[in-house]
């Protein structure tokens, strides 16, 4: 029986420079949550934990960063960790696991050869990335274990043949055949390399072949980041139990508001009501709207920039038309204003070029804005 953590791709010291002021934030919670995985594998009382590559985000990072990793490692003596390195943090003489501090950690174990590693209870396989590029299998070293005793983990940082939209192995770099479990006999499969919690099923059905994802999301676009994955495998052959666990701190979605001319301006706020409490916000709204909410639309936003530490507006596909006719009977209590405003409307009527009546449209629209501010 053997019990673990498998985690990858925390991508420390990654700058984030896509995500404007939040990115400081961005770079010092992927630290901080380290600290949930190592207190998840304590609760689960873990034989080990496999970290599958790209735990920092390059071989240059400063060695303040890379003390306060160490610094969390070290918070957890007695649990074992086997990492091994991916193609950011990739082997070579510029190795960040060469610097002397790691050399230091008695309960860490940077994984750097394809020897296997006997645990007694179970077998590690390595797929170490030798050199770059890789167009091989990575795990082509790896003999058939079906006769072999024992619970046999490969350990690897790649992509896998066919699951993602190149097909062909030989453009795709870091390969890896999803048949590897079948053809080797294997009964787990680590994966890093991917930011997203995956996993695929063998011939039988059963999932073997786990990207845990980063355990905290590093961009939008990323979909099921956040999580580390807790592995239970009681013997050679069993359905390996695998939970996935959330470690991520900031919360983050893509939100599409696709709004129409019925819905109230209370019905938006009322939608945007259920992202109120997410971190990092992209939201894309579309639709069509009478330029008479344009006003009200705009202050729902202004204000929704207000609640995220991340907020990102996509409204290319947001339009506002020019109504028939509009509303004449506004009342400014300023008796220049509502001239200007009477003005303004006659103009509107008078006109037959479209793209001016929008413009006179619009006019109205802000004077009606900031005509009532000037005059409060
Ligand atoms: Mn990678």
């Amino acid at each position: 029986m053997v019990k673990f953590i498998h985690s990858s791709d925390w991508q420390i010291g990654m700058k984030g420079s896509g995500l404007g002021e939040a990115a400081s934030l961005v770079r010092k919670k992927r630290i901080e949550s380290i600290d949930l995985i190592f207190k998840i594998a304590e609760k689960k009382q873990v034989d080990f934990i496999l970290l599958c590559g790209d735990i920092f985000e390059h071989n240059m990072i400063s060695q303040d960063i890379v003390l306060e990793v160490v610094k969390i490692l070290n918070n957890y003596p007695v649990i074992p960790i086997y990492l091994l390195p991916g193609n950011h943090d990739s082997i070579g003489p510029d190795c960040i696991y060469n610097r002397d501090i790691f050399q230091n950690i008695q309960h860490l174990r940077v994984i750097k050869s394809k020897k296997p590693i006997s645990l007694g209870f179970a077998t590690i396989h390595p797929c170490p990335i030798e050199s770059m590029p890789v167009h091989i299998d990575l795990m082509e070293h790896i003999p058939n274990l079906q006769e072999e005793s024992g619970i046999h983990i490969a350990v690897a940082h790649g992509s896998l043949i066919g699951k993602i939209p190149v097909q062909d192995s030989e453009e795709i770099d870091l390969p890896i055949d999803p048949k590897c479990v079948e053809d080797k006999g294997l009964d787990y499969v680590a994966l890093g390399h991917w930011h997203g919690y995956n996993a695929f099923k063998d011939s039988n059905g059963v999932e073997r072949i786990v990207y845990s994802g980063t355990h905290e999301q590093t961009k939008f676009d990323e979909k099921d980041a956040g999580h580390c994955v807790f592995v239970d495998i009681s013997e050679k052959n069993a359905k390996p139990f695998i939970e996935k666990i959330s470690t991520g701190i900031l919360t983050w979605i893509d939100y599409d508001l696709e709004l129409t001319e019925s819905d109230s301006i209370d019905d938006i706020k009322h939608r945007l009501e259920s992202i109120k409490e997410i971190d990092m916000v992209r939201l894309k709204i579309s639709g069509q709207l009478p330029i008479e909410m344009k006003n009200e639309i705009d202050k729902i936003i202004e204000y929704e920039t207000t609640l995220h530490k991340n907020f990102r507006i996509k409204d290319e596909y947001l339009t506002f038309y020019i109504p028939e006719e509009l509303d004449a009977s506004f009342d400014y209590n300023d008796q220049t204003l509502d001239q200007t405003d009477k003005y303004l409307n006659e103009l509107f009527k008078n006109q037959e070029n479209s793209e001016k009546r929008r413009i006179i449209a619009l006019a109205i629209t802000l004077l009606r804005k900031y005509g009532q501010e000037v005059i409060k």
